[in-house]
């Protein structure tokens, strides 16, 4: 999958100058180290290990996804195939744009997993189907199809 929407981003950590500290700053600047207005943060904590979540796409969501502490798997379809990202560093956001169904698996206890997003909470943004995701996937395809034939359908 080498989706354009779907990518690691690595984040500006500064080195602690701190005599005797041997932790880092990472920064997460909007507009900047993502490519969308961040309009609500959450986090994802608490789980047990192996424990698994997601099942689900998004519309419009644009989200930054950074592992704070612990490890996870995230596994993105874009309906054809799919790719598992091991998010095991806090130095490093995984950027994932709409239409990507999602699992997300907690691969340690005490993970947390920072998601940085570009809208508020809404339910209607969820595919929670898969039957329904794929017909959104090629509904997707559709239009890009037309936009790349200025709107006029090519012949077969
Ligand atoms: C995603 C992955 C990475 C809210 O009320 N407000 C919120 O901002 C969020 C994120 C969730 N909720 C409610 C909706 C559900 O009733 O919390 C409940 C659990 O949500 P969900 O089953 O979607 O949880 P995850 O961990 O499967 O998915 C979450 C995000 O929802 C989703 O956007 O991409 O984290």
């Amino acid at each position: 999958m080498e989706d354009r929407d779907v990518r690691l981003v690595e984040l500006p950590t500064v080195e602690s100058g701190v005599p005797e500290a041997v932790g880092a700053i990472s920064v997460l600047t909007g507009g900047e180290d993502c490519p969308f207005e961040i309009k609500r943060i959450y986090w994802i904590h608490g789980g047990r290990k192996d424990e698994v979540r997601g099942h689900h796409a998004h519309r419009t969501l644009w989200q930054l996804m950074v592992p704070l502490a612990g490890s996870f798997d995230v596994i993105l379809s874009n309906g054809a195939e799919s790719r598992m990202f091991r998010l095991a560093s806090a130095r490093q956001g995984l950027l994932v744009g709409p239409g990507y169904w999602r699992t997300i698996v907690v691969r340690s206890e005490g993970s947390v997993l920072m998601v940085a997003a570009s809208a508020a909470y809404s339910e209607a943004d969820y595919i929670r189907d898969y039957e329904e995701f794929l017909a959104f996937r090629k509904s997707l395809r559709g239009a890009d199809e037309l936009s790349r034939t200025d709107g006029r359908v090519r012949d077969a």
